[in-house]
């Protein structure tokens, strides 16, 4: 009798092994779905471009998020494939294949291209993070980067974040390799190159925090407001929006408002409205979080849809889905941040989104 008994136990252990593929969320979502209505995609209802950052391999593997893509968006960011390490492994070597797949996907599919992203204080690989040379090298190192990469996607991505995350929580020029050897000028130099290079393209300067508040957003609009008073070639601002869903209504509002107000093309350009900001670790998503979380992409959809439409750039969310966010790697933590769920399906905050435009 024992013997049925282990055997029963090895039988359960094993297609329990099966049914549980590779590819399942770690967090896997409650079913808080909406009801699918196939007439209606977000990239049909919007009155501006929508987007999504990008992977590849899920391009590749995950059928429901190759479709999802194809059917909702109508602008993608590569999540990494066009930032400096991939592309630019080595002093001499570029290595185009992976970008040039996305490009070609969004070629086959209809979909605009958004560059992310030229200069990076976090991004550089090795080889140029210890290149030794005078402020005339570093200065070639920066515009060959900048030219090689704007020129081979030229004609093809219509828009760049030139330079990301430039200013530091205090509002001051944050410290980095391009700081060090270049000074400040690094940053206007990316976008005179980049402008150089392909003059059709639209170069965003692109950075996170506008939303905590005064002390960061002034650092970052005083940044942009000089490069266009230098008569600097920038044409839009980037507010990656990484965001929760107990962030005020006012700081966003303020965060959209203060950028529109430069004139500028406005991106909110890596949103994804999280959940658990404090990493609580047995939490469960609910309906009564879904709603918040509804009520804040709405929020955020309306005022940016109240400002001036030439202005409107797009929306681009920071992935896709709740179990390809970059959170739950990023902090190990349950989280539920983006429009879709683990599989794919529309969430309450879809429909904020699209209610934001009513
Ligand atoms: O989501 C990206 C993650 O896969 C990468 O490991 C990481 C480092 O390159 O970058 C993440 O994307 C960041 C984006 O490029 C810039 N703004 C913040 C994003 C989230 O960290």
């Amino acid at each position: 009798m024992k013997k049925y008994w282990l055997l029963i136990w090895a039988v359960v252990v094993a297609t329990s092994g099966c049914l549980k593929g590779q590819d399942d969320p770690v967090f896997p979502s409650p079913d808080l779905t909406i009801p699918e209505d196939e007439s209606i995609t977000l990239q049909s209802a919007l009155p501006f471009p929508i987007g999504a950052a990008v992977n590849n391999n899920l391009i590749r593997t995950r059928a429901p998020y190759r479709d999802v893509v194809i059917k909702e968006l109508n602008s993608l960011t590569a999540e990494n494939a066009m930032k400096f390490s991939q592309l630019h492994p080595a002093e001499n070597t570029y290595t185009w294949t992976e970008a040039d797949f996305l490009v070609e996907f969004a070629r086959q599919n209809n979909k605009r291209v958004h560059g992310h992203t030229l200069i990076w204080y976090k991004n550089p690989p090795s080889w140029a993070l210890n290149y030794q040379g005078d402020a005339a090298a570093w200065d070639r190192l920066l515009k060959n980067h900048v030219q090689t990469v704007v020129n081979h996607f030229k004609g093809k991505v219509v828009s760049w974040d030139v330079v990301n995350e430039a200013i530091a929580e205090n509002g001051t020029l944050r410290d980095c390799i391009w700081l060090q050897k270049l000074g400040p000028e690094y940053i206007s130099k990316s976008f005179i190159y980049a402008h150089e290079a392909d003059p059709n393209a639209l170069l965003f300067y692109n950075d996170y925090g506008h939303e905590y508040g005064p002390t960061k957003r002034n650092g970052i609009l005083k940044l942009v407001n000089d490069l266009k008073a230098q008569g600097v070639p920038i044409h839009g601002i980037g507010l990656q929006m990484h965001t929760r869903y107990n962030m005020s209504n006012n700081n966003i509002a303020d965060a959209i408002n203060t950028a529109a107000a430069t004139g500028l093309k406005v991106h909110i350009a890596e949103v994804e409205i999280s959940m658990n900001p404090d990493n609580i670790q047995d939490l469960t998503y609910s309906a009564g979080l879904a709603a918040q979380q509804k009520a804040k992409y709405e929020f955020l959809v309306r005022t940016y849809n109240a400002i001036p439409k030439n202005q409107q750039f797009g929306i681009t969310t920071w992935n896709v889905g709740d179990s390809d966010s970059w959170i739950r790697g990023e902090y190990n933590r349950p989280d539920w941040p983006l429009p879709f769920d683990d599989n794919y399906h529309r969430k309450a905050a879809y429909q904020g989104i699209l209610d934001g435009v009513k």
